[in-house]
C-alpha cells in the first residue's frame, strides 16, 4: 500500500510537496543530492588504516573508550538501526509513536578521536513505515551526510566521514520534506569526537573524567482529544498531520531527558562518588536549553561543546543554543541528591526536564553545614 509516507528517492519532491507547505524550499537540495552520486571525486585511499568496530550502548551511558587516542587515526565502525516504535514518555501513560536510532531517545552517544574516520551503517529495516537519514554536525558535507544516507524501509547505507573538529556534535535525522517530525519524534542523538591528547583547560592542565554520562534533552509535541486528553494512535504516519499541528505552536507538551519523565531520576539516578570528575554531556537537538547542577557546578564547561575552546569555569548554568551539543566536567564534593536540570523550572517541573545524580562519600563539614536545624521560633 502507498501512503503519503512511503516515497521512493524518485518522487521525493510530489511527496514533500503533498506533506508539508515550507519543505519544498528547502528539499530539493536534498532530493538533488541523494539522487546523484557525489561530483567527480578520487577515493581516498584508506586501506593502510586499522579498523574497529565499536559495540553502542543506550543512554546514559556511553561505549568503553580511550581519552587519549591510543595511536595513529583508525576507522571506527558503528551501526544504528533505525526503529519506529511506541514509547511511553511520562507516568500517566502518554504515549508517543518514537523514531528512534537503535531504540532510544536520544539514540546512543558515540565516541571517537579528532581526525578519525567515521563508518557508519544506517539500516532502515521493512518492518519501519518511513524513510529516514542521518545528519551528523561533525561531518562536512553533503547536508551532514544526510544527502547519501536517505534510507527506505528494507534499505541501509554506509558513510564514512572524517571527524575533522573535536568536540561533541549533534546527529539527527532529515529527511526531505519532515526533518523537524523526525526530530522531535525522537532521531537524534550525539556524537563526541576528542582531541587525540584528551581534554586540557586550554593553559596546559591535562583534564580527565572518571564517569561520562549522556543526557539527551527532548522535545515532544503530543495532540490532545476534544476534552484535553492525549491522543494514541496506531501508526506514526496516522500520527503526523495532528503532531504537526501542535509543532506549529512552537509549545511542546512535554521536555523531558533520556526519552521520558523520570529517565533519570530516583531509581534511574546517574551515580557518582565525592572525588569523582563526571563528564555530563548533553543534547538537545531542537531547542535552547540551560543545563544547572543544583548544589554543585559546572568546574569546566564547553556549553557548546567544542574542544578546541578554552572551557569556561565555575558556571552557575549553562547555554546549549538548539542543534547543539555541550560538555561540563565537575568533580563531586559532596554526598547527596543533586538534580540537574534545564534551568527554566517550568520545563524542568512541570515539564519533565529533569535528572538526578545520587552521589555517595563523606560529608564535607567545612564546605556545608546545618548551624541549625529549622525550628520554630
Ligand atoms: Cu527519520
Amino acid at each position: 500500500m502507498t501512503t503519503p509516507f512511503q516515497i521512493t528517492r524518485r518522487s521525493i519532491l510530489v511527496g514533500a510537496a503533498a506533506i508539508g507547505a515550507i519543505a519544498p524550499a528547502i528539499l530539493p537540495l536534498a532530493a538533488k543530492a541523494s539522487e546523484e552520486p557525489p561530483a567527480e571525486m578520487k577515493p581516498a585511499d584508506l586501506s593502510h588504516l586499522l579498523r574497529k568496530k565499536v559495540e553502542l550502548v543506550a543512554p546514559p551511558f556511553v561505549h568503553h573508550h580511550t581519552q587519549k587516542a591510543d595511536g595513529p587515526p583508525k576507522i571506527v565502525e558503528f551501526e544504528l538501526v533505525i526503529q519506529e516504535k511506541k514509547m511511553v514518555i511520562d507516568d500517566e501513560g502518554t504515549e508517543v509513536n518514537a523514531m528512534t536510532f537503535n531504540g532510544s531517545v536520544p539514540g546512543p552517544l558515540m565516541v571517537v578521536h579528532q581526525n578519525d574516520y567515521v563508518e557508519l551503517t544506517l539500516v532502515n529495516p521493512d518492518t519501519n513505515e518511513l524513510q529516514h537519514n542521518i545528519d551528523f554536525h561533525s561531518a562536512t558535507g553533503a547536508l551532514g551526510g544526510g544527502a547519501l544516507t536517505v534510507v527506505n524501509p528494507g534499505e541501509k547505507a554506509v558513510l564514512r566521514f572524517k571527524a575533522t573538529k573535536a568536540g561533541v556534535f549533534v546527529y539527527h535525522c532529515a529527511p526531505p520534506g519532515m526533518v523537524p517530525w523526525h526530530v522531535t519524534s525522537g532521531m537524534n542523538g550525539a556524537i563526541m569526537v576528542l582531541p587525540r591528547e584528551g581534554l586540557t583547560d586550554g593553559h596546559g592542565k591535562e583534564l580527565t573524567y572518571d564517569r561520562v554520562y549522556y543526557v539527551g534533552e527532548q522535545d515532544f509535541y503530543v495532540p490532545r482529544d476534544e476534552e484535553g486528553n492525549f491522543k494514541k494512535y496506531d501508526s506514526v504516519g496516522e500520527s503526523y498531520s495532528d503532531t504537526l499541528e501542535v509543532m506549529r505552536t512552537l509549545t511542546p507538551t512535554h521536555i523531558v531527558f533520556n526519552g521520558a519523565v523520570g529517565a533519570l531520576t530516583g531509581d534511574h539516578a546517574l551515580e557518582a562518588k565525592v572525588g569523582e570528575t563526571v563528564l555530563i554531556l548533553h543534547s538537545q537537538a531542537n531547542r535552547d536549553t540551560r543545563p544547572h547542577l543544583i548544589g554543585g557546578h559546572g568546574d569546566y564547561v564547553w556549553a557548546t561543546g567544542k574542544f578546541r575552546n578554552v572551557p569556561d569555569v565555575d558556571q552557575e548554568t549553562w547555554f546549549i543554543p538548539g542543534g547543539t551539543a555541550g560538555a561540563a566536567l565537575y568533580t563531586f564534593e559532596q554526598p547527596g541528591i543533586y538534580a540537574y536540570v534545564n534551568h527554566n523550572l517550568i520545563e524542568a517541573f512541570e515539564l519533565g526536564a529533569a535528572a538526578h545524580f545520587k552521589v555517595t562519600g563523606e560529608w564535607n563539614d567545612d564546605l556545608m553545614t546545618a548551624i541549625s536545624t529549622p525550628e520554630g521560633s
